[in-house]
């Protein structure tokens, strides 16, 4: 495992707080002459979820190694991990390194192996929040001009609606959505209603990050549609989400989902409910990309989501061949065999803080 500290071009900020660089979780497997790769989707702090790269770092060690070694089918690991309650970000990586090692024995590409690949993903960017709107626009206009298909920006309680309506005012067709990480309460209904005329795709996580019930009263009561990011932890929330109303789209994470089985789940879960869903970034390097751009690209994936190429946060990335957009909006996803990702030994190595051996 590298602990890798990567810079950020600008510092991301949400409501959660400002990330100023990306210190990320690297496992690095090797079995049969296979290099197999996968990212842990935690950060330092434990802001966005309980987890962090310490809790990570203890699970993966201390009660998911033992499994890695026997190198089950993802779906097998799961299985015998599902004692482990919660914890889905270490599992995540090591699912999602199963991923990798068993694409690579089979000489297939993960978005293959998926089984449904459209051949691309749509592609939308998450802009941090900015204190000053002539920066915003700023970064709107660079977005609009790259050909993102949906601009997502985070939002903070309070400015809300001078932002929005400062890049509605200019941009009055765009593919718009907003993130606001859970900062509102039911309370703040009357400031929700206000953005309805915004006419925006969505409001992502507005309450709570681990409620659905408010959620659902919420939606009866404004007409932007919810879409649920942080709430949505397993293939039954999801299920619930969308039976109860709290959701009509969600967000998928497969960090946050314990990795690509419960993410393919919950993409089938959204067609019975006629629900939406979109792939999601926890900023991280291309290696943990290169699964999320994967799973973009499959056909159970129908709005664009949070898969920007990494040069738009990093000033450099790990790997050689970094996602590009191609055509308007589009991106393809590696061809394998597994990730497909040709690593940058060389700037893996510096920018690696430490490296803890497993077993
Ligand atoms: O809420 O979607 C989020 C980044 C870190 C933590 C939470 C979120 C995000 C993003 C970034 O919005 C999306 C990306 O990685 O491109
Ligand atoms: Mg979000």
């Amino acid at each position: 495992m590298h602990c890798v500290e990567l810079s950020l071009r600008t510092p991301f900020e949400s409501s959660l707080g400002v990330e100023r660089e990306r210190k990320s979780l690297i496992l690095d497997f090797r079995s049969e002459g296979i290099r197999a790769f996968s990212e842990c989707a935690t950060f330092e702090n434990p802001y966005y979820s309980f987890e962090d790269n310490s809790t990570a770092i203890h699970i993966i060690r201390d009660h998911l190694a033992e499994e890695l070694k026997k190198e089950p089918s993802p779906e097998e690991f799961l299985k015998r991990t599902a004692h482990i309650r919660g914890h889905n970000m270490a599992k995540a990586a090591v699912e999602m390194l199963l991923w990798d090692f068993h694409c690579k024995l089979k000489n297939v590409s993960i978005a293959e192996e998926l089984g449904n690949p459209r051949g691309h993903a749509r592609v939308g960017i998450s802009l941090g929040f900015e204190d000053n709107h002539v920066l915003l626009l700023k970064k709107v206009e660079a977005a609009v001009k790259r050909g993102y298909r949906r601009i997502k920006i985070k939002i903070k309680r309070g400015t809300e609606y001078h932002w929005i309506k400062s890049v509605r005012d200019s941009y009055p067709e765009l593919p718009l959505s907003i993130d606001a990480n859970g900062c509102y309460t039911l309370k703040d209904v009357q400031d929700l209603k206000r953005l309805d005329k915004f006419d925006l795709l969505y409001i992502e996580q507005p309450l709570e990050h681990d409620d659905l019930i408010d959620h659902a009263v919420l939606a009866k009561q404004i007409s932007t549609p919810i879409c649920l990011d942080e709430s949505i932890s397993s293939p039954r929330s999801a299920r619930q989400a969308f039976e109860s109303g709290a959701a009509k789209i969600v967000n998928i994470k497969p960090g946050r989902l314990g990795g690509l089985v419960n993410s393919v789940k919950i993409g089938k879960i959204a067609r019975e409910y006629d629900g939406g869903v979109w792939v999601g970034g926890m900023l991280e390097t291309g290696i943990g990309r290169s699964f999320n751009v994967a799973l973009a690209s499959q056909r159970f994936v129908g709005l664009p989501g949070d898969t920007s190429p990494n040069d738009e946060y990093f000033l450099r990335d790990i790997v050689n061949n970094p996602f590009e957009m191609t055509g308007k909006g589009t991106m393809k996803p590696n061809t394998g065999p597994g990730i497909g990702v040709e690593l940058d030994d060389e700037f893996l190595k510096s920018s690696t803080k430490q490296s803890l051996k497993i077993f």
